[in-house]
């Protein structure tokens, strides 16, 4: 098994919160080998209201930071997100291999994540499936 890969987990935010619960199952089971750098996507108590012009910009440049220095990027997708859309975007611009994870009986995947071959598509239906193929891709990386 791959230890310690650095893992940007990306997840809907200001999106909205339906899944917060699943990012948070997500990410407790990559960090039993890995680091995950974005761990407080999966808090509850994170504040969604629109913050300070300065908040966002610090927000903003560490986030890219992390994506630049990351090895891979998981996304949970099922959940439309301004944010997560903009980070696989800017994770593609510099070559970092992108997963994005949706639960098919819930959304309808953007054409312009699900047509992108630069991305790894994962469908699925119930959560088990979820860690089976994480698991492939930590393998794997
Ligand atoms: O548009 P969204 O807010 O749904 O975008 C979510 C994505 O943007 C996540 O994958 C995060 O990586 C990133 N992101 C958005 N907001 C934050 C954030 N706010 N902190 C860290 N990353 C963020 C926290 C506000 C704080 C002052 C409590």
């Amino acid at each position: 098994m791959t230890m310690n890969k650095k893992i940007y987990f990306a997840g809907s935010i200001r999106g909205g919160r339906n899944d917060a619960t699943l990012y948070k199952r997500m990410i407790d089971y990559m960090k039993r080998t890995n680091v995950v750098l974005t761990e407080h996507i999966g808090k509850s108590n994170m504040s969604l209201k629109a913050q300070t012009k300065a908040i966002d910009t610090h927000i903003y440049e560490r986030d890219t930071g992390w994506l630049r220095e990351c090895d891979m990027v998981i996304a949970e997708c099922t959940c439309p997100s301004l944010g997560v859309g903009y980070e696989l975007g800017y994770a593609e611009a510099h070559g970092i291999p992108v997963f994005v994870f949706y639960n098919k009986s819930k959304a309808n995947l953007s054409a312009m994540l699900n047509g992108n071959a630069h991305f790894t598509i994962v469908p699925y239906e119930v959560e088990d499936e979820i860690y089976i193929r994480l698991n492939g891709i930590l393998n794997q990386y």
